[in-house]
């Protein structure tokens, strides 16, 4: 077999700029786009409003980003930080005020009635309902929107800053798991584009954002609570300030040999907040988390990391007692028997 070469891969730059001229018609008559984003807007959606930014024209006043939701990931807010993004937070009031709104990296079924009415769409995830926008652009054979967002960068040859190359290289490294998930040809001609014009101490700062020290005496603390049953291991680390430690924990702990299952939990401002991760070959974490949680909270996810979160209030009615140590023989139970519990009955779990 031979090495297939991603720099043969070909680029459809008349379809591109064709595209390119539709959302010219769509936007360039509105004083102000306001860009939108997911709740927990992550790398990928952000690089993509950067970079709509540019491909625009246009400056942070007239093409103010928004989310309906704060940016949680340590990874994420280091890449604010050091990329100089701000994310106002909105609301459908606000967004009513905007002749002209586009979604990067999601779509408008997301929002539900929190959306007025989306202008532009530039996704690629699946389509799970129609999107009527004057604009869209759906590529669900991509890993990344920021993967389309560098072919428009292209297509209208645009200057392409180091921070916008920075921005777009993290968001594609980001969406495929660097690389390791749901990548395809245009993802990897993407990121090669990228590269030589990536600075490479900024994205270094971004994946490894420093933790306080204060982290030290909290890891010495809970790491002696992990618990491991087959493949699985659990960790409920009790009360958390920052929601974010979570899903580092987890992230961290599939590192442990044997295991094929994580699940981190904390309770942090009412809520039980689990992360869930697997190395991606095994059933997916996201429909995991959503039979087991999705009647009592929020739960959802990708193949190989998800995320509940449930109140309190809901998991006492439901599961049984909030103390620490029976949240933690629960957590490992509930993966325990709907991961490896074959045909068991499953786990009686409702409000
Ligand atoms: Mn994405």
């Amino acid at each position: 077999m031979q090495l297939a070469n991603p720099s043969r891969y070909e680029v459809d730059t008349a379809a591109n700029q064709a595209r390119l001229e539709q959302l010219h018609r769509v936007a360039d008559g509105a004083e102000r786009v306001a860009l939108l984003l997911q709740d927990d807007p992550d790398p990928d959606g952000i690089a993509s409003a950067i970079a709509l930014r540019a491909v625009l024209g246009r400056n942070r006043s007239t093409t103010p980003m928004f989310a309906y939701g704060e940016v949680t990931r340590a990874e994420n807010l280091a890449m604010l930080r050091l990329l100089d993004v701000t994310i106002e937070p909105v609301d459908a009031e606000t967004l009513r005020q905007f002749p002209c709104v586009a979604l990067l990296d999601v779509q408008p079924a997301y929002f539900g009635e929190r959306l007025p009415h989306a202008h532009i769409v530039i996704d690629h995830h699946p389509k799970n309902a129609p999107v009527e926008s004057e604009f869209h652009d759906l590529r669900t054979t991509y890993g990344a929107t920021s993967t389309i967002l560098t072919e428009y960068l292209e297509a209208c040859g645009a200057d392409v800053s180091q921070r916008l190359a920075t921005a777009l290289l993290y968001g594609i490294k980001a969406d495929t798991l660097m690389l390791n998930r749901e990548t395809g040809p245009a993802d990897l001609r993407a990121f090669m584009a990228l590269y030589p014009l990536t600075n490479y101490n900024v994205l270094r700062r971004i994946e490894r954002p420093e933790l306080p020290l204060s982290f030290a005496s909290f890891l010495s603390r809970v790491l002696p609570r992990i618990r491991k049953k087959m493949g699985l291991l659990t960790l409920h680390v009790g009360n958390i300030e920052r929601e974010d430690i979570i899903p580092q924990l987890a992230d961290f702990c599939l590192q442990f040999e044997g295991t094929e299952w994580v699940v981190v939990a904390g309770k942090w401002q009412g809520f039980l907040v689990m992360s869930v991760r697997n190395p991606g070959y095994v059933r997916s974490a996201g429909d995991v988390v959503r039979k087991l949680f999705g009647e009592i909270g929020r739960a959802g996810g990708h193949r190989s990391m998800a995320k509940a979160i449930v109140p309190l209030r809901h998991w006492r009615k439901s599961v049984g007692s909030t103390h620490d140590s029976a949240i933690a023989a629960a957590v490992e139970d509930l993966f325990l028997r709907e991961i490896y519990g074959g045909a068991q009955e499953p786990v009686a779990v409702g409000v």
